[in-house]
């Protein structure tokens, strides 16, 4: 009996103890949502805008243009899919009516539609050939439909919100899976208006009734990540140069604007902030939108100024490697398929991408943690490429230190992290030395990590030790860590 009174308690201990250390951290924060965890995973993807505008050789269609001139004769949505896939691109959001009004798809909602134009003598549904496209190529597939409608005579009244609503359920019905809703900002203004060629302002924060038409989205698409200026899934960075912030924390307290409701998370005031906010009430991570070519639709007097692969490696570092994604403007020429010189840069892109993160250095060096919560969430974990095996430290472990030794010198300018961002955006800071000389010598600092940070250094460095130092104010989360050698192509 007394052996029992005395045992018992130890071994309970004992067992709580084993149950406890192999319990994952408490979660901190915010969280992304099942439908944002697979967004960011995507990281870099395309919007591509091509409708009777671009035989207009303009950036905004009034809504007034000819269905007739929408004639794209060697249209091959698999070349356009594949050039893009060549380039890294994980996933494609189709410009299925932009302000123009016209609608790639056979709407039966307003006549302006693809069914008007001789393209495929009028039996064409461009939406489903780039649906099908991506499907193919392994691509996901999202969809852009303007609000604001240039072409449409009843627009500015409840009548074309109701077609608004109805054009999106056709677009969530009819194409399988979307990753993306895609919503513009740009709003209300002078158009063609079914021939009223008028000016036409709305209240871009009531008129849409976005709380009931999202809750479309939301039952339709369950997967599809909201985007737009005000937030919900995705926020807008607030440029169209493909940059986020730094910092870019992936949390933000949103500021509701007057007349939207403020229980919904995420209904944000049209107010830009790269930054985030560190310790945001919602999760809602930038994506970084911008075009390949100066234009979102293709001008032909833009020859020669297509982005080159350094340049979109640059943005590739400041918009990805800050947390957050790149969404690339692609945009087809009259023929229906890109410019050669657009094939070209998304190819070279692609190979500099593949080359510069192939090799990670850090998979040959020996890699020891300060410390560690248990077997089940050691070191090695950042090393095996699994984003769901992770390492953690203690509960009360707050700032610990990652070591990397090699047998000898290596040379390389990107480090590259991943947080466990189910448990949330948790590490405030990490500071990055190198053994110099046989001093430790501080080359770099970052704050916000989350979904990925990528430190690209000034200068190449060489060393065979290399330490993280890592602060939070709970417990540290890692899923990845990686060091590479930017290549030069
Ligand atoms: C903006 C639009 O006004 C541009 O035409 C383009 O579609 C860009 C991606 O979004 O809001």
């Amino acid at each position: 009996m007394r052996f029992f009174k005395k045992i018992l308690p130890l071994c309970l201990l004992l067992i709580s103890g084993f149950i406890f250390a192999q319990a994952p951290p408490e979660p901190y924060g915010a969280l992304p949502s099942a439908r944002q965890l697979a967004w960011h995973q995507v990281e870099v993807y395309g919007l591509v805008h091509f409708t009777p505008t671009t035989f207009e050789n303009k950036e905004w269609g009034y809504g007034d243009a000819d269905p007739k001139i929408f004639n794209p004769k060697e249209f091959d949505a698999d070349k356009i899919v594949a050039a893009m896939k060549a380039g890294g691109l994980k996933g494609l959001v189709l410009v299925s009516k932009h302000h123009d009004g016209f609608a790639l798809w056979p709407t039966k909602t307003a006549a302006y539609n693809i069914s008007q134009s001789p393209f495929r003598d009028g039996k064409g549904d461009m939406v489903k050939e780039f649906e099908q496209a991506c499907r193919k190529a392994g691509l996901k597939f999202g969809v852009y439909c303007s609000p604001w409608d240039r072409n449409n005579p009843v627009y500015g009244s409840q009548e074309y919100v109701k077609i608004y609503r109805q054009q999106l359920t056709e677009l969530y019905t009819n194409y399988g899976e979307l990753f993306m809703s895609w919503h513009d900002g740009a709003n209300g203004g002078d158009g063609f208006y079914g021939g009223a060629r008028t000016t036409k302002k709305i209240d871009r924060n009531t008129y849409y009734g976005w709380d009931t038409t999202w809750a479309i989205t939301r039952k339709l698409q369950p997967m599809a990540n909201l985007f737009s200026d005000i937030g919900w899934d995705v926020r807008w960075v607030g440029n169209e140069s493909g940059f986020a912030g730094e910092p870019s924390w992936a949390t933000f307290t949103p500021v509701p604007a007057a007349g939207m409701n403020e229980a919904i998370p995420g209904n944000l005031k049209h107010e830009f902030n790269p930054f985030g906010t560190r310790g945001g009430k919602n999760w809602v991570p930038a994506e970084c939108d911008v075009p390949l070519r100066p234009g979102w639709f293709y001008h032909p007097e833009q020859k020669g100024k297509t982005k080159t692969p350094e340049q979109l490696f640059s943005l590739y570092l400041k918009s990805v490697g800050r947390g957050a994604a790149l969404d690339l403007g692609i945009a087809p020429d009259t023929r229906g398929l890109l410019d050669d010189e657009d094939v070209k840069s998304l190819e070279g892109f692609g190979k500099l991408l593949e080359a510069s993160f192939k090799n990670n250095l850090a998979q040959a060096a020996t890699l020891r943690v300060s410390n560690k919560r248990s077997k089940s969430y050691k070191g090695m974990f950042v090393l095996d490429q699994m984003i769901d095996s992770y390492w953690a430290t203690e509960d009360t472990v707050k700032k610990a230190e990652i070591n990397l030794t090699w047998t000898s010198d290596q040379t390389f300018d990107l480090i590259k992290m991943r947080e466990y961002i189910p448990l949330g955006q948790r590490i405030d800071s990490v500071e990055v030395d190198a053994m110099i000389n046989g001093t430790w010598t501080k080359i770099a600092a970052a704050t916000s990590i989350g979904a990925c940070r990528i430190i690209f250094l000034n200068e190449p460095v060489k060393t065979s030790q290399l330490r993280l130092r890592i602060a939070a104010p709970v417990c540290i989360t890692m899923s990845e860590l990686g060091v590479f050698k930017k290549a030069n192509l």
